[in-house]
């Protein structure tokens, strides 16, 4: 796939900043506003992820897309948001979507989201039938608690791992089975992106035989509300998205020759017209004609405001939803940078849900 072109249709989606000294001029008020809604927010913050009902197994058309045969050298990579994996009776009585999903995907590298602990997504595994793969998994929660707000992000892999960093806002691992190492989340505070409190951080893991990096997200959630109702959301987004473009930008440094991946469920929509700005110094939230929106969260990773960063996002030209609860451009996307962006297909859905409210999405890497 092309960068460019890709970069065009993606481009074209967004709003583009044209008067800077006019958005420049209602910052300060934007700044007010949001600093008072974080600091309410941050007063109630939930445990629970507030959010709709699966409501069908099935989202948009059935696509007749075949994931191809196994391959030496080719590489199948997947994102999936499994919904409320909470418990161990949620895997067993799941386990027929789940072979369903394992038999039709077959992924070789699995993110996902939506667990609860390693010891949930290790069984996850073995139900798919990848008993001999390897699991990581975030623990930014210690509660491991059958409820949404222990949701952790993890990785399911055929390759070993070479390391496995868990990103945590707050730091608190207690060397529990499977807990990684982890690190606190750097704000992009250089580029005015400040720490704001939030849960859920990002798991970063390195895999040598096959030379990738992998980020996993999985950012906080609109509960449906956009505008100013849903600062608070996008500031959050927006943290946790810098840390990663730190981290892709620190990668092609440390691991040169490598392809750099970040994969998950954004909670915003990659081509949403209502949230998508590309400026960090410029957020409008209503009536905003061509001033730049509140939501940079995607811009920060394929805009190059961050070092020049610009990310390939493969699922770019998806236009259809991945979720059955959110409409609009997918949630779930899988963004790649490096020298070998185009030893990856652009991204494919399977309009399947496979007992989720999401649908995977998966690409194809053909190792240089
Ligand atoms: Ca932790
Ligand atoms: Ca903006």
């Amino acid at each position: 796939m092309q960068k460019g072109a890709t970069m065009k249709k993606i481009l074209g989606t967004v709003p583009v900043l044209i008067l800077i000294a006019v958005c420049f001029s209602v910052n300060a008020e934007q700044e007010t506003d949001r600093s008072a809604e974080q600091a309410a927010e941050q007063n109630t913050e939930v445990a629970a992820e507030q959010k709709a009902e699966p409501a069908a197994e099935q989202t948009g058309k059935e696509q007749t897309v075949e994931v191809p045969e196994p391959a030496a050298g080719k590489v199948i990579i997947a994102t999936w948001n499994m919904n409320d994996m909470l418990t161990h009776s949620e895997v067993t009585r799941r386990k027929d979507s789940l072979k369903a999903f394992a038999e039709k995907v077959r992924p070789d590298i699995l993110c996902v989201q939506e667990v609860v602990s390693y010891g949930i997504l290790k069984n996850i595994a073995v139900t798919m039938g990848f008993k001999d793969y390897h699991v990581a998994c975030s623990d930014f929660f210690q509660s491991d608690g059958a409820h949404r707000g222990a949701f952790e992000v993890g990785v399911i892999s055929k390759y070993p791992f070479g390391q496995v960093i868990e990103y945590d806002p707050s730091p608190d691992n207690k060397n529990k089975e499977g807990e990684p190492i982890e690190s606190v989340i750097r704000p992009m505070l250089k580029l005015g992106v400040k720490k704001v409190e939030c849960k859920r951080g990002y798991l970063w893991v390195s895999i040598p035989a096959v030379r990738l990096t992998i980020s996993v997200v999985h950012l906080k959630s609109s509960f449906g509300r956009t505008a100013r109702a849903d600062s608070i959301n996008a500031a959050k987004r927006e943290f946790v998205t810098g840390a990663v473009a730190l981290g892709v930008i620190e990668d092609v440094h440390f691991f040169p020759g490598y392809s750099y991946v970040v994969a998950g469920d954004f909670n915003v929509g990659h081509s949403d017209a209502s949230k998508n700005g590309s400026d960090l110094k410029s957020d409008c939230y209503a009536d905003c004609g061509g001033a730049d929106l509140y939501d940079d969260t995607h811009a920060i990773l394929y805009a190059g405001i961050a070092g020049g960063l610009s990310m390939t996002n493969l699922t770019g030209h998806i236009t259809e939803s991945t979720t059955s609860t959110i409409s609009g451009s997918p949630v779930d996307n899988i963004y790649v940078y490096g020298g070998y962006e185009d030893h990856f297909t652009g991204a494919r859905k399977i309009n399947k849900t496979y007992g989720s409210d999401h649908v995977p999405v998966w690409t194809v890497y053909s190792v240089p």
